[in-house]
């Protein structure tokens, strides 16, 4: 079968320091690869507090940015790229709403989530954000391109 070129869609997902610290890693990984999706790209960081702020740029101006960079760089972060077709939007929808108050059950945070400043992942939400984003957090040679054996009873 020809592998499909929208296959290629890539989007950074990180695993927030809260989720780490709740051994919420596996459950979160197998929740993208069970669907179908390839990672890419892993690693565990812990971002310092300007890293955290080129993060989350776009909401600089939002009153919770300076609580939301202290969180982000208060511990280890699950840092990934997932490849996959419509991985982008379809990586969100796995997601769930960003408060877990109004996430469907089913989503990661409507699963395992209570609060929104506490919602255990992050996605991008389109393509320029997701070049961006692994862009700031990967360097080329970290991720890896390969074939996996059930890319062809996927696509
Ligand atoms: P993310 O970027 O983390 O996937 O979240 P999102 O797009 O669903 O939500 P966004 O509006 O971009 O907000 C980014 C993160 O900021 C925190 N937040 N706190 N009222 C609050 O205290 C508040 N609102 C948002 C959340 O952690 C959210 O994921």
């Amino acid at each position: 079968q020809e592998a499909h070129a929208a296959a290629t869609e890539r989007t950074f997902i990180a695993i927030k320091p809260d989720g780490v610290q709740r051994g919420l890693i596996s459950e979160i990984v197998s929740r993208f690869e069970r669907k179908g999706f390839k990672l890419v790209a892993i690693k565990i960081v812990v971002p310092s507090k300007g890293f955290a702020e080129k993060h989350y740029h776009d909401l600089k101006e939002r009153p919770f940015f300076n609580g939301l960079c202290d969180f982000l760089s208060s511990g280890p972060v699950i840092a990934m790229v997932w490849e996959g077709e419509g991985v982008i939007k379809y990586g969100r929808k796995l997601i769930g709403a960003t408060d877990p108050q109004k996430s469907e059950p089913g989503t990661i945070r409507g699963d395992l989530a209570v609060v929104v400043g506490r919602n255990i992942i992050h996605g991008s939400d389109g393509p320029e954000t997701a070049k961006d984003e692994i862009d700031l957090w990967f360097k080329p040679e970290e991720l890896v391109s390969y074939t996996s054996n059930s890319e062809k009873w996927l696509y």
